[in-house]
Parts: C-alpha cells; structure tokens; sequence
C-alpha cells in the first residue's frame, strides 16, 4: 500500500455549520493524519488560482463566490491511499447523491455547498498541497 498525501478543504458551510472536529474525527477513524492544517478566508486570487482547472465551467463564478463566503479549514492528510480514501469518506459531488454515511450525505446542503473538498489524484494532490502549505509547515510523523 502507497503512503500519500492530500488536500482536504472543509468548506464555509461547513464551517459555519461547527464541524470541524465531527469531519476531523471521520479522517483519524479511518486512519487518515492531519499533517498540516490552517484556518484561512480566502481571497478571489487564491480560490479562482485553485479551481484553475474549473475556469471554463459554467459554475465557476458560483464556485469561487461561495469559496470565499466564509473561513476554511485547510488541511493536509497522509496515509495509505489517502487520496481514494479521502474520497471515499467525502461522498459524491452531489450530496443528494452521496451514499450514506458520508461527509457530503450527513453535512452537506448543495452541489454547491458540499462541505468539502478533495484533491482527485495524486499529482493534482501535490500541485494542492503546493498552492497552501509551503514544505516546512507539513509535519510527518
Ligand atoms: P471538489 O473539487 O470541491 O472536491 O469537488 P469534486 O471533485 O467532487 O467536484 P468537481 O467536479 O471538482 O467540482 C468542483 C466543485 O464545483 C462545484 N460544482 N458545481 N453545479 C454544478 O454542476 C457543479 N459541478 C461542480 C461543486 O461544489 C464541486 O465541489
Ligand atoms: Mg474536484
């Protein structure tokens, strides 16, 4: 089994919503570290730089409006692989579509208010980790 990292963001409905620590705990049970982490509001630079890849969508503006509506929790997750397994607990895009269970399925409001976001592969992981956490701030254990 492969050790990796990924970019967990909770999101500002989340946030708002005061569970944090309920969504940090579903990581460390399913064997997931946080190895950095940093509450931050984000500007329109920064969250329109990180769905970059999203730019073209007709969604776009709704995301990056939303994105910076409120404080995120940033952080990053290690374990063995962490980037299917953080999906795995995320639930799909939807939340009405999410399985039961799931981050997205007991916290989530909307497609677009969906609590949380997670990187999609390892390379985009590391591009992720990259745009938020400069190496030093990243503590493995
Ligand atoms: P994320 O990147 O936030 O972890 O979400 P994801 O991989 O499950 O979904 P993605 O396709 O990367 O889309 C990024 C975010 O854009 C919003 N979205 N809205 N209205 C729509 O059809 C639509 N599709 C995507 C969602 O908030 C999604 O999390
Ligand atoms: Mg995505």
């Amino acid at each position: 089994m492969a050790i990796e990292r990924t970019l967990s963001i909770i999101k500002p409905d989340a946030v708002a919503k005061n569970v944090i620590g309920q969504i940090y705990s579903r990581f460390e049970g399913a064997g997931l570290k946080i190895v950095a982490s940093r509450m931050t509001q984000l500007s329109r630079a920064d969250a329109e730089g990180f769905y970059a890849a999203h730019k073209e969508r007709g969604f776009f503006k709704d995301l990056v409006d939303f994105m910076v509506s409120g404080p995120v929790m940033i952080q990053v997750l290690e374990g063995e692989n962490a980037v299917l397994a953080h999906r795995d607990l995320m639930g799909a895009t939807d939340p009405k579509k999410a399985e039961k269970g799931t981050i997205r399925a007991d916290f989530a409001e909307s497609i677009d208010a969906n609590a949380v976001h997670g990187s999609d592969a390892v390379e985009a992981a590391a591009v992720e980790i990259a745009y938020f956490f400069p190496a030093l701030n990243v503590y493995s254990r």
